[in-house]
This record gives structure tokens, sequence and C-alpha cells, in this order.
């Protein structure tokens, strides 16, 4: 159970109408439509929030530009020092946030408390960095010359994030832009905008403790036209958006036309290849979580199943039967195993997968379905279902934000499920399961997997922040999170220095006057 109204509190967050923009300072007096926050948990209304307007986008951006100008002044430690306290801050708030993100987008209470989690990670992973952002001194070709590159705070950072991530896809991409001397400004998923607001009170609070310019930390909650003018707004150095491949495409093209950077993190269309080597004791729970965790909702989440034919039936038995163990119902009960999806027309995307699927041939392994009567009265709790497919069907080839598992077979030898599982348009994440070190080593060489995430015995989901997070192809090329994923935060200086009385020049071109 929750008392929802003491966690709203809790967060700053009003049960009426909440203003969706702020300069970090203030709320902006937005003037646009007043939608509904309804959980897909039991269908009830939680808050409203007054949408931005591209004028209030507009006056986010200036304060956040003006921002930039001093922040970039203070010391990237110092920077550090106010991400330190955030993450702080979060690890106070992280039971109502973690409740807060469960009930506004219905994944469980553990999820929930696990994305606050890795809020919390990739702050103190950012708090480090802001003592590490080195470039190299290298040897110049020129006597008495010095040569090293230097990273500099490259400017207003645009985030826009999705529902099913409401509140650590911001972090990744703040944390790291905050310390590398951006300011931000954040385009929420309208599917979630309380659990933005509570963040941007958690921000401003810390940041108001220490004096950060006002502008650092903005959001404006709007519609698409807000979207269109933040990837076409020169102002914005980098856009960085976690969605739809459909939403990144047209955000790509905006800000290519204005040559702009972006960072972009898509679609995916995970896949588990289940070798004869596997251990099955942790195929399964791992299969089993990464289809049906958070209803499969993630980027991340399994899709595929490229299962050797000579284990094929054994395996799937196996599945099959724990898949009659889930538990489905209100993500706050700590019993259940999925929640809702987020809303009716996502449960619509699940069905029409379902029926095309099986209009191009599809064998239903396990039946879906929408859950009806008590518990289920929002309408958004469906069954995890198991359909055997072949790759080539254009349904899977898709991504559908649900729990449905694709399962196929493969014979011989490994190289032809990775043929199989890097036969899709997308390249997020991916895994094999097995105890051959020599197909563990074929899956991750340069012949193996084309995906931005490639794990052994492991299931797709579920990375740490430490690793750069992201994908090839549709998935959209960006890296967000760990390893130096950073870099696209700063723009890189070559430095040159002549400590001589020549001018040799470079290439050992002669002009002599
Ligand atoms: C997403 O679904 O957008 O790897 C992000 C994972 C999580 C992040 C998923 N750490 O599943």
């Amino acid at each position: 159970g929750i008392d929802i109204k003491d966690v709203l509190s809790q967060l700053g967050v009003k049960d009426g109408v909440n203003k969706g923009a702020s300069t970090g300072k203030n709320w902006i007096d937005t003037k646009g439509d007043v939608i509904d926050s309804f959980t897909p948990v039991d269908g009830s209304k939680i808050g409203q929030v007054q949408l931005g307007s591209v004028e209030d986008y507009n006056e986010a951006v200036e304060v956040a530009t003006n921002a930039f100008y001093e922040w970039r002044q203070w010391t990237a430690p110092a920077r550090g020092e106010v991400v330190r306290q955030l993450g702080n801050a979060l690890r106070e708030y992280k039971e109502p946030l973690g409740k807060l993100v469960s009930y506004e987008m219905g994944k469980s209470y553990q999820e929930g408390l696990g994305e606050v989690q890795e809020m919390i990670d990739i702050c103190d992973f950012a708090v480090g960095l802001s003592r590490q952002l080195y470039g190299l001194t290298i040897a110049s070709e020129r006597p008495g010359h010095r040569m090293y590159e230097q990273y500099h705070p490259l400017g207003v950072v645009g985030v826009i994030s999705a529902f099913n991530f409401p509140v650590a896809v911001w972090s990744w991409n703040t944390a790291l832009a905050w310390v590398c001397g951006d300011s931000c400004v954040w385009k929420p998923s309208e599917k979630t905008p309380l659990t933005s607001i509570a963040c941007q009170n958690i921000a401003q609070e810390v940041f108001a403790k220490n004096n950060v310019p006002e502008g650092v930390s903005t959001m404006v909650i709007g519609g698409p036209d807000v979207g269109k003018a933040m990837a076409n707004d020169k102002k914005i150095a980098l856009v960085s958006a976690t969605g739809s491949t459909r939403m990144g495409r047209s955000v790509n093209e905006a800000v290519a036309k204005r040559l702009g950077k972006v960072l972009l993190e898509l679609g995916g269309n995970n896949a588990m290849i289940i070798t004869p080597d596997a251990d099955l004791k942790i195929v399964v729970p791992g299969a089993v979580f990464g289809a049906v965790g958070t209803a499969g909702q993630r980027c991340t989440s399994t899709r595929r199943l490229i299962i050797h034919d000579s284990i094929y039936d054994k395996v799937m038995k196996i599945i099959v039967d724990a898949y009659g163990q889930i538990k489905i119902g209100n993500p706050l009960d700590e019993n259940n195993h999925v929640g809702p999806l987020i809303d009716k027309d996502s449960v619509n995307n699940y069905l029409n997968a379902i029926e095309s699927a099986k209009k191009e041939g599809a064998k239903v392994l396990v039946e879906g379905g929408v859950l009806e009567g008590e518990g289920y009265e929002s309408g958004c709790y469906v069954k995890p279902a198991i359909l055997e497919v072949e790759n080539h069907y254009e349904t899977v080839q898709h991504e559908t934000f649900a729990p449905i598992l694709y399962v196929m077979k493969y014979s011989g030898e490994v190289t032809e499920a990775i043929k199989l599982q890097n036969g899709v348009v997308q390249g997020l994440s991916s895994a094999i399961m097995t105890t051959n070190l020599r197909e563990a080593e074929q899956f991750l060489s340069a012949q193996g997997s084309d995906c931005g995430i490639a794990n052994v015995n492991i299931g797709t989901s579920g990375a740490e922040i430490g690793g750069a997070f992201g994908g090839e192809k549709e998935t959209g090329g960006g890296r967000e999170s760990g390893s130096d994923a950073w870099k696209v935060y700063m723009r890189r200086q070559t430095n040159t220095i002549n400590y001589t009385t020549e001018l040799p020049l470079a290439q050992g071109i002669k002009f002599d006057l």
C-alpha cells in the first residue's frame, strides 16, 4: 500500500495543480494545458500539471544560458561537491521517490528503489569524475613546443527522457553535465510528470543551499512542440534524447540541420542466446526477469530468446513453467513480479503486436491478454506472453514496449545464433548464456554481437552505471552514464605552445621572409 498524499508532500509535489516548468529557483507561471497524472496501478488521479509552452521553454533556456556563463567558472571539484550533496539528498529521499516512481510509472517498488539507487550511483561516479576531466599530452613534432588537449564546458544541454526510467535517465545526463560545467534543460515525459517535479525540487533544494546560479537545473514539461523547439534551438549545444527510434530520428534530423550535437539512446531489440552448454539455473531467472521485469518496458528488456534446437524443448518447458509462477498485480506489493503497463495506448500496442505476430505465423506458447477484475481496474495489467516466431517477422523486428517474449531456434554453431541476434535494425543489448569459453569469446569478438552491450551469463537488462550505456544502429549510437561518456558533455580543445624564439612550421614547411 501507499499513502500517496504523504509521499507527494515529502517530495514537495502538490496533489492539485503543479506548475510544469522551472528556472531552477522559480516555478514559471505556465499557461499551457493542465494534464492529469493517472497511476496505472489503480487508475486514480495522483495530481495535475500545467504544461509549459514554447515561450516558457525559451524563458528556461535564457536563464540556463546565463547560468552557464557563471557555472563554467566554478572549478570542476566545486561543481562535484554540489553533485555529492545531490547524491546525499537522493539517499534521504530514496524511499518516497522510489515509491512515487513505482506508483506513477507502475514498476515494482524494488525497481523504483533500484532506479533511485542508479541516481545515487551516478552522482558518486560524477563526484569522482569532477577531479578527472583530463585530456592527453601529445608529443609535438616541433622543437620547443608543447602540445596538449583540454576539455572545457560545452554549454546548455537539453535532456529528453522517457516514462520508463523517469528519474534515472535525467541523473545520468545531468550529474555528468553538471560536473562538466554545463547547465541543463530537462524535458521529461508527460506520462510521468510528478516524479520529474520531485527531482527538480530535490535539485533546487541542494542548489539553493550551495548558491548555484539559477538556471543550472531547469525543467519544462511540455508537449511535442517543446521537444521540437529544443531540437531546433541553436542555444542547445547538446541534445541528449532517450526514447523511441521515431522520436530520436526526428530530433537527430533537426539537430543535424544546425550541426549541433546529439546523444541518442533509442529502441532496442535485445536477444539472449542460449547454447547447449548454458547453465539453466541462471538462464531461467535471467530470461524471465529480462522479459517481464518492468513489464517489458525497459529499452534493455529481453525481447527474443535464440535457443539451440538440441535443448529447445527442455528450456522452453522450464521457462513456460516459470511463467506460470508469475504474479501480476499492484507493483507496490512486493509479492508481485509484474505491474501494469504505463497506459491504455500501451495495452493496445501490446495486443496489436500479439495479433500481428499471430497473423505472420507465430505459435502461442504462453497466451497473453488483458487482466480484469479486482486489483486490475486501471485496465493496464497484461499477461506476459511467449510466442514462437521466426526472426524475420515484421512484428519481431519491431520494438514493442510490453512483456512479449519471442522465441526461436538455431541449429549448428553459435555463429548461426549470432546471425539471428544481429539480424535486427536495433543494437542496444545482448546476452549469451554459455559455459563454453569458445562460444562466449566468439560472441564478444568483432564477428560477434553488434550491440553496445554484450553480456555473458547475465541477462540483457540491468546494466551498471559504471559502463557506457547505449547502442548501435537504430539505437542511435550514443553512450550515456559511465566510462568516458562524459566527453560528449564537453568541448575538446587542442593547444600547442611554442616556448622558443623561432617559428618552425609543422610538416617542415619552409616560409622565409
Ligand atoms: C532504459 O530502459 O531506458 O540496464 C534504461 C538497465 C537499466 C537502465 C535501462 N540500468 O536495464
